[in-house]
C-alpha cells in the first residue's frame, strides 16, 4: 500500500523530544526519515534514563520509530560533503538545535538553498527569530514558563506548576508537522522550498489561548465568574490559578471516588455542563435541584459550587471510578474516570485502536509505545521500532550513489 507521504526524504537533525517527535509523525505517514547523529554519541537520548544497560532508552525508542539511522560527523570536511549530497536529493531538512548552530556547521539558510531551492527546512526553537530571547537555549519546562502554562498552572495556594504533557516539547513537534506539510502543499503550486519555522513559546501559548482571553475578560471586568475565587475569593490583575476548574465555561473538577485514601486515582473528572443540569440532579437523586431556582441555573449554582461537588462526592463515596461514569454516561453527563499510566499501557481500547503500539526492538526487545493519535479511514499505520546508531549508514550513502569503497574511506576518516 503506498503512504501519504512516500518518496518524501527528510534529513532528520533532531535531537532531545520537540524535532524527534516531529518527523517520527511523518515516518508514520510514510516520508524516508534519516536520523542524522554524531558517530559514537548520537542522540543524547539514546543513553538518557536508561532502562536495560547496553540499549537505548525508551526516551529514544519512543521518539525514533519508523526512522532510518545515519552516523555523521558533519563537521568534518567529508562529513559536509555528503550532507551536501544529502540536502541536493531531499525535500526536507528538520532541526531542532540550540540557536546558531546549523550557520557555524556552514549550513545557513542561504547556503541551503544554493544547494536546493525546493528544500524545506524547518525548525524548532525556544524563541522566534528575532525575539529578545532567541539566543536562549531551551527545554520543556522553560517552555511551559514562557508560553503561559505554569502561570496558569496548579492551585492558587501553590506556586507556578509545569504540566506532565509536553506542551514544550512533542506539541511544538506537532505545530513543526503541519508547517512542513503546509509548505509541502506550497511548494507543488509554486515549486520553491521555504523555511518553516516554530518556537517553543508560540506553541504552548497556542494551546493557552483560553488564559490570554480569560486575561482580556479579567481587565475588562476584573473577575472570572467560572473561576474557583469567584465569589468568595479575591482577584489581582493576572490570570489566576484555577486549580482544577474546568477552563471553557462548564464548572467542572475532579471528585474522589471509592478508594481514594490509597489509590492516588480513584478521581473522576466531573463536569456540570449547563444542559445537563436536569440529568444531573436525577443521577445524584436530588431531583428538586431541577426546579429550585437557587440551582436552576448555573449562575445561581456559581457561589455554591464546592458544596455541589462535596455532594457529588457523597454520593461517588461507595463507587469506584468505573461504576461512577457507567453511571452517568446513561445522563449523558460529561465525565471520565482519571487514568493511571499503568491503566492506559493495559487499555484494550488503545491497544485496539492503535494509540498504544507493542513493537520489538532487536536490542531491547519488546517496548510500548504511542501510535498516531490521528487516525485514517484510508491509511494503515504501521508503527516500527527505532534504529540502533548507525544501523542504515552504509545502507543510506549508497542510496547517494557512494562506492563500497569510497563508504570505507569514510569510515576511516571517521566521518561516520
Ligand atoms: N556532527 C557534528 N556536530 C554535530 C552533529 C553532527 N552530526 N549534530 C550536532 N552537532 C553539534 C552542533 O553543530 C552543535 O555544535 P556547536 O554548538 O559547536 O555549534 C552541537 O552539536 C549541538 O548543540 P546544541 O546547542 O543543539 O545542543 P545542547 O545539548 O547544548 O542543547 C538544547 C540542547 C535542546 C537545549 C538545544 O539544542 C536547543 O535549545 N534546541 C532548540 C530548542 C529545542 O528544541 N529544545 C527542546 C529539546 S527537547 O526538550
Amino acid at each position: 500500500m503506498t503512504k501519504p507521504l512516500d518518496g518524501i526524504r527528510i534529513i532528520d537533525f533532531t535531537h532531545v523530544q520537540a524535532g524527534p517527535a516531529c518527523t517520527q509523525l511523518l515516518g508514520f505517514y510514510g516520508a524516508d526519515v534519516i536520523k542524522v547523529e554524531r558517530p559514537g554519541a548520537g542522540d543524547v537520548t539514546r543513553s538518557q534514563l536508561r532502562d536495560i544497560p547496553g540499549a537505548d532508552a525508551l526516551y529514544f525508542t519512543m521518539l525514533n520509530g519508523n526512522k532510518r539511522s545515519l552516523t555523521l560527523d558533519t563537521k568534518t570536511p567529508e562529513g559536509k560533503e555528503v550532507l551536501e549530497k544529502m540536502i541536493k536529493v531531499s525535500d526536507v531538512m528538520v532541526e531542532n538545535f540550540g540557536p546558531g548552530a546549523l550557520d557555524r556547521m556552514g549550513f545557513s539558510w542561504k547556503r541551503i538553498q544554493e544547494l536546493n531551492p525546493k528544500m524545506i527546512l524547518a525548525s524548532v526553537k525556544g524563541f522566534s527569530d528575532g525575539h529578545s530571547y532567541e539566543d536562549l537555549k531551551v527545554y520543556e519546562n522553560v517552555a511551559q514558563c514562557a508560553g503561559g502554562a505554569a502561570s496558569t498552572t496548579g492551585f492558587w495556594d501553590g506556586p507556578p506548576t509545569v504540566s506532565a504533557a509536553a506542551l514544550g516539547d512533542s506539541n511544538t513537534g506537532m505545530h513543526l508537522a503541519i508547517g512542513i506539510l503546509t509548505a509541502l502543499m506550497q511548494r507543488q503550486k509554486t515549486g520553491k522550498g521555504q523555511k518553516v519555522s516554530c518556537s517553543m513559546q508560540d506553541a504552548v501559548l497556542n494551546l493557552c489561548r483560553v488564559k490570554l482571553r480569560d486575561q482580556q475578560r479579567l481587565d475588562k471586568v476584573g473577575y472570572l465568574e467560572e473561576y474557583p475565587q469567584y465569589p468568595h475569593g479575591s482577584f489581582t490583575d493576572v490570570v489566576p490559578r484555577g486549580g482544577n476548574a474546568g477552563g471553557g465555561g462548564q464548572p467542572g473538577w475532579v471528585l474522589k471516588c471509592k478508594g481514594w485514601e490509597t489509590d492516588p486515582n480513584a478521581y473522576i473528572y466531573f463536569t456540570i455542563q449547563g444542559h445537563a443540569w436536569e440529568p444531573i440532579t436525577k443521577a445524584l437523586g436530588k431531583p428538586e435541584w431541577a426546579t429550585d431556582p437557587a440551582y436552576m441555573t448555573a449562575e445561581a449554582r456559581q457561589d455554591k459550587i464546592f458544596d455541589i461537588f462535596a455532594t457529588i462526592e457523597d454520593w461517588l463515596k461507595d463507587k469506584t471510578k468505573y461504576e461512577a461514569v457507567d453511571i452517568l454516561r446513561k445522563f449523558d453527563i460529561p465525565c471520565a474516570p482519571v487514568l493511571s499510566m499503568k491503566e492506559l499501557a493495559a487499555s484494550p481500547d488503545l491497544r485496539k485502536s492503535g494509540s498504544i503500539v507493542e513493537v520489538d526492538h532487536k536490542v531491547r526487545g519488546k517496548y510500548l509505545t504511542i501510535g498516531s493519535p490521528i487516525k485514517f479511514s484510508d491509511l494503515e499505520i504501521e508503527v516500527k521500532p527505532s534504529p540502533v546508531l548507525g544501523e542504515h549508514t552504509d545502507e543510506v550513502l549508497a542510496d547517494l550513489g557512494y562506492s563500497a569503497d569510497d563508504i570505507a574511506k569514510l569510515h576511516t576518516a571517521k566521518a561516520v
